[in-house]
């Protein structure tokens, strides 16, 4: 389940009714309280990740599935501790790291393959995270970069401590960039932050005018937003300009970019975002 937000878990409906009533009583110390290091997820191949093995549904290091169950707070301190480490971790090698958040089906593993496919002879590693299935990582090896799927179980979002995981099996070269897939879902991810440089919200035009002041959290973590799939905007009757207006209402600095990443109008744009963030980042850190 989501602690910060208890959803994506039976705490409410389901199994989670016995945890929630039998916890005080019955603490299974023994089996869950082994893995200090966080090493109960499963291995697929490919260094692929499986976090939702347990009766939570998900994994927090150090804590029993019961206790997970229990606790909604103090889990975010505890990330950005992770998320420290896996920051010092890509700062050590100038790596880029952008965290892709949106709705599902907004087009961001879409983008990313065509972002690697621009982006020839620079870096690039991938982290895919979806609740199940290897099907994002596998579009992503398929362009020749390296990909690692995290697969969240009943898990709402992508966590550092997942993430760090997943760097460790990854090889991340120095001076390119990282994207991280977040699970397709606009409330959780916007809480955890992973280690990376900027959160990146896409939006596509599908999803309606309003996405920004319904779920402001997101669009107010976002650094950038990108409003995917402008060859479908006349189909739709899509207001783009009051889509940009939303997301400056939620966050007046954000940086917004139209693209169709199926017919390219506007990528150049956000290739250009992206080469211009990863000079600002290794020509900063190479200046101290
Ligand atoms: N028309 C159109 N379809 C797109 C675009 N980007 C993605 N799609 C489609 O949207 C669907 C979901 O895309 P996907 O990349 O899997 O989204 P994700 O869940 O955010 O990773 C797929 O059918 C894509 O082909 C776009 O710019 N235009
Ligand atoms: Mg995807």
């Amino acid at each position: 389940m989501c602690t910060v937000c208890g959803c994506g878990d039976g705490k409410v409906v389901g199994q989670s009714h016995h945890h929630d009533h039998d916890h005080d009583h019955h603490h299974d110390h023994d089996h869950d309280h082994d893995h200090d290091h966080g090493h109960r997820h499963d291995h697929h191949g490919h260094g692929d990740l499986h976090f939702g093995q347990g009766p939570a549904g998900t994994e927090v290091p150090g804590m029993s599935q019961a206790r997970l169950i229990e606790i909604e707070t103090s889990i975010l301190s505890k990330n950005d501790r992770y998320a420290a480490e896996n920051r010092a971790f890509l700062r050590g090698r100038e790596v880029l790291a952008l965290n892709l958040v949106s709705s599902p089906g907004s087009g961001k593993t879409t983008l990313l393959v065509q972002t690697i496919k621009a982006l020839t002879g620079l870096p690039v590693a991938v982290i895919e995270g979806d609740q199940q299935t290897a099907n994002d990582a596998d579009r992503i090896r398929a362009t020749g970069a390296p990909a690692v799927q995290v697969n969240t179980g009943k898990g709402c979002h992508l966590d550092a401590h997942m993430v760090g995981h997943a760097m460790e099996h990854l090889k991340i070269a120095s001076q390119g960039i990282l994207f991280i897939e977040n699970v397709g879902n606009l409330v959780c991810p916007a809480a955890f932050d992973l280690g990376e440089d900027a959160k990146v919200a896409i939006l596509s035009v599908t999803e309606g005018e309003d996405k920004p002041l319904k779920y402001p959290d997101m669009f107010t973590a976002a650094r950038l937003a990108i409003v995917n799939k402008t060859d479908l905007a006349p189909h739709c009757d899509t207001d783009l300009d009051l889509i940009d207006d939303n997301l400056r209402r939620v966050n007046p600095g954000i940086q917004i970019l139209h693209l169709s990443a199926r017919t390219g109008e506007g990528m150049a744009g956000w290739l250009g975002w992206l080469m211009a963030e990863l000079a600002a980042k290794t020509g900063r850190q190479a200046a101290e």
